[in-house]
């Protein structure tokens, strides 16, 4: 549509009384006195209000044709913002922006006032919103189902250089997305004990007789597919105590306490927990799944009840998709609705509960893999240890029956970890109740089988597979990177929204000069946008000419940004030395975020700024190379980072990323990648080429090797001599004058104990760095690797990941 086109100016005038009377109606005021807030919210609301009659149509036509369901249950959902999102997907961003204006408002302004749903953590949670967006886009009628936190991920500041965090407060100004559904409610017990009865068949029958309730209410989201086509909903759970107060309490004047119940209750839906949770925290983490899980499990077998009527048609109709093993108590909870409440054999029972569920890993790192302690399972959740007990009781009974013998082995595959204290495996539980578990890219799948679930595979050679991860082309491209977008409309043809496979179609443009200039030209355009950017958070003036080298993501050892920073300092005392030497200019962005107990991780975040405050400030370094670290990084901030980044960092010590996804959208928005061969590292090789991406490092075969002889560093760092140099400026206080002793510890550790092999792989890495410089300094050879990058990386759509899971997992129709 063009801004000359009839309908587009009937939309125009429509969208803006829309605007005007949600500005009236429903915020209370007049233009004259509405803030950017007040316009934000009358705006999406306006939006939202142009979803509500598809969504209620996708609802309906669910029920009506008896589609298969499928429910995506998951403790994170990292939506980030939604009205562009909406508006792209609704095909109305231009028609709003030119309503907004004629009533004196900027879109682009109002866009930047929408606070983020930062319900997750990092890249489990992002996907999970771009799952949600393609199963919209594919028209399967899909459910997600989590928490509604009250507080999402920490809002980080950097202050000396040191990360500090802040609750975040989202819903603080309401959330115009959202529709409350206060009669949706279900009860959700926790503790008391089990009573049993024997049955006129003598069977027992058991009743668990819970001490504590909580009440879930449900607030569902519209979540619209491309060009507004099909509507799901992402219900999330808040929890309310069953009373309000003690009212005999206030009224004696217990104030505080009449209201503990509904504090503690409220926990519950609080706050976001960071992927680390410390052991305090571990009660209210297994109540947070526990809570999801069974309120997801009523809500959804309610709805097949009053479809179908029949509980044994469950996995007939509905699949059920485990993100990690955050909700895999449900494999347990399902078996107790099935067994205690609607009277099923057992083994009837678990045939379709195996049916019905699957499982995603998403790591392998042993420290992320879930046990609960027994004693505290048994506290919180006593009939559901029951049920694990006899799960693993059938399970065991089941492979000596096969002739499976070996002691070892059996006490591999129990549910049930004696070694550490007792306690219940959720990994275990979750590959047991599930007919697939799949790893998220085609080396974390292999690393699956011969690692955490090795013998179970042996056991169970069919169940494990691969679904690499993919992302979502409209938020990560047409939403973030509208230069890129309108170039490839005009270029190749704006199907290539409908159908990414038609990017191919660039490599005919590859070498084409023109397109070439047009190319660079809004990539420029985003690097001027990021400098601004950066200026006025960090107040670091950098050269958009330069080359911006990009690492964001959490903050972890196995992501390496030391590597990264270590070679920073190298580059540095190299240029520094060589003043005659001409280094092509850098600019190397770091974003990320640490887990509040992770000391290591929060000491690099430190070394990175203390490394920038003396580099940007030394003339000795001409400019030549700038470092900067944006604090709070989110998804409305990788929106503007990705579609301006030249160079993308992918250098995880190999075998510890399952997938990466930022890897895959730098790509598509034509950075070139420096990694290893980690994750779906090794996929975006096989698709853009070796020419067009710059591997370095030891393979996760090398890498297994290498530590079984020993992460003694002492011999390699003796013979690299830039390493040695670097690692010495640190360990001096060259970059913390203040406290010289700032990084001893971590320069010791890197010397003893190099578990992440950063040192073994930092000559290989910087080597790499020098093929970058080498090809940036031929423009045309970078540009037209870049295009390739584009044009090569179709496949990495999150729609072909859901096609191939409801294909080979879910079992329905996209
Ligand atoms: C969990 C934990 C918990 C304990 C301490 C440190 C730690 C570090 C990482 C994690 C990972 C949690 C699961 C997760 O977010 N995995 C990510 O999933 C993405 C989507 O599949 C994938 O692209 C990333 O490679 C993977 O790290």
């Amino acid at each position: 549509m063009t801004a000359h086109d009839p309908s587009h100016a009937t939309t125009v005038a429509a969208l803006k009384s829309e605007v005007q009377r949600r500005l009236t109606y429903t915020i209370g005021k007049d233009n004259a006195s509405a803030s950017p807030r007040d316009w934000f919210v009358a705006t999406a609301l306006a939006a939202r209000d142009r979803l509500v009659e598809s969504w209620l149509a996708s609802t309906k036509r669910n029920y009506v044709e008896d589609r298969r369901r499928v429910y995506y249950l998951s403790l994170e959902f990292l939506v980030g913002r939604i009205l562009i999102d909406t508006l792209t997907n609704l095909g109305l961003t231009a028609a709003m922006r030119d309503a907004l204006a004629e009533l004196g408002v900027d879109l682009e302004k109002l866009r930047e006032v929408e606070p983020d749903a930062a319900l997750g953590n990092g890249g489990l949670g992002r996907l999970a919103a771009c799952f949600m967006d393609s199963m919209a886009t594919l028209d399967i009628a899909a459910m997600g189902y989590g928490i509604r936190y009250d507080h999402g991920l920490f809002r980080q500041t950097i202050k000396d250089g040191w990360q500090h965090e802040y609750p975040e407060d989202w819903l603080s100004f309401g959330n115009a997305w959202q529709f409350p559904r206060p009669e949706i409610t279900y009860d959700v017990g926790f503790g008391g004990h089990v009573e049993s009865a024997r049955l006129a068949d003598g069977m027992l029958a058991h009743v668990w007789v819970p001490a504590e309730t909580i009440v879930a209410v449900a607030y569902d989201t519209p979540v619209v597919g491309w060009r507004g086509r099909h509507v799901n909903t992402l219900r999330l759970w808040s929890a309310r105590a069953p009373d309000p107060l003690r009212l005999d309490a206030f009224n004696q004047g217990d104030h505080v306490g009449a209201l503990t119940e509904q504090v503690r209750a409220e926990a519950i839906s609080k706050v976001l927990y960071p992927s680390d949770a410390t052991p305090a925290g571990q009660e209210l983490r297994l109540r947070q799944e526990y809570f999801f899980a069974a309120a997801s499990l009523q809500d959804l077998v309610r709805r097949h009840m009053k479809q179908s009527g029949d509980i044994r048609k469950l996995a007939d109709k509905v699949a059920i998709q485990l993100n990690d093993t955050h909700p895999a108590i449900g494999v347990a909870e399902l078996m107790r609705l099935l067994v205690d409440v609607h009277g099923v054999d057992w083994t009837e029972a678990w045939r379709i509960t195996q049916a019905t569920f699957s499982y995603t890993n998403h790591t392998l790192l042993p420290e992320a893999l879930e046990t609960w302690p027994v004693w505290l399972m048994e506290k919180l959740l006593p009939r559901h240890m029951q049920i694990i007990y006899l799960i693993n009781a059938m399970h065991l009974d089941g492979l000596r029956a096969q002739g499976v013998s070996d002691a070892n082995v059996l006490a591999a595959v129990s549910l049930i970890d004696e070694h550490h204290g007792r306690a219940v495996r959720m990994g275990h539980l979750a590959f047991l109740g599930s007919h697939k578990v799949n790893g998220v890219s085609a080396l974390h799948s292999e690393l699956v089988k011969e690692t955490v679930f090795r013998d179970f595979h042996r056991l169970y050679p069919d169940r494990i597979v691969n679904k690499t991860n993919g992302v979502t082309f409209r938020r990560w491209l047409l939403e973030a990177n509208p230069a890129l977008s309108g170039l490839l409309a005009e270029t190749i043809g704006p199907a290539v929204f409908d159908d990414p496979t038609k990017l191919v179609e660039l490599e005919r443009f590859a070498d084409d000069e023109a397109f070439q200039h047009r190319f660079m030209a809004a990539k420029r355009a985003n690097k001027d946008r990021l400098a601004a950017t950066i200026f006025d958070s960090v107040a670091v003036r950098v050269d958009p000419a330069a080359l911006f080298d990009v690492q964001i993501k959490r903050i972890h050892e196995y992501k390496r940004q030391l590597l990264n920073v270590l070679e920073a300092v190298a580059l540095y005392l190299d240029i520094v030395a060589q003043p005659a030497r001409d280094f092509p200019p850098r600019v190397k962005i770091f974003a990320g975020k640490a887990a509040a107990s992770y000391h290591q991780a929060k000491l690099i975040i430190k070394l990175a700024n203390d490394v920038a405050q003396v580099v940007n400030a030394d003339p000795a370094a001409r400019g030549l190379l700038k470092i900067v670290f944006l604090p709070n990084y989110n998804v409305s901030l990788a929106e503007k980072i990705i579609p301006a980044a030249d160079l993308s960092e992918q250098i995880s010590t190999a075998g510890m990323e399952a997938s990466g996804t930022g890897n895959m959208k730098f790509a598509l928005n034509g950075a070139l990648t420096i990694g290893t061969l980690d994750g779906a590292n090794v996929e975006i090789r096989e698709r853009v080429g070796d020419d067009n991406i710059f591997i370095f490092g030891l393979t996760a075969q090398q890498v297994e090797e290498s530590r079984a002889r020993g992460i003694d560093a002492r011999e390699t760092i003796a013979t690299s001599p830039r390493l040695a140099a670097a690692l010495d400026a640190i360990a001096r206080g060259m970059f913390s004058p203040d406290d010289k002793h700032r990084y001893a510890q971590l320069v010791d550790t890197l010397t003893y104990y190099d578990h992440f092999l950063v040192t073994k792989d930092f000559d290989s890495y910087c080597a790499a760095q020098r093929r970058v410089d080498a090809r940036w300094r031929d423009t045309k050879a970078w540009t037209r690797a870049a295009i390739l990058n584009t044009a090569r990386v179709a496949w990495f759509s999150s729609d072909r990941t859901i096609r191939e899971y409801a294909e080979e997992i879910w079992k329905v129709e996209a």
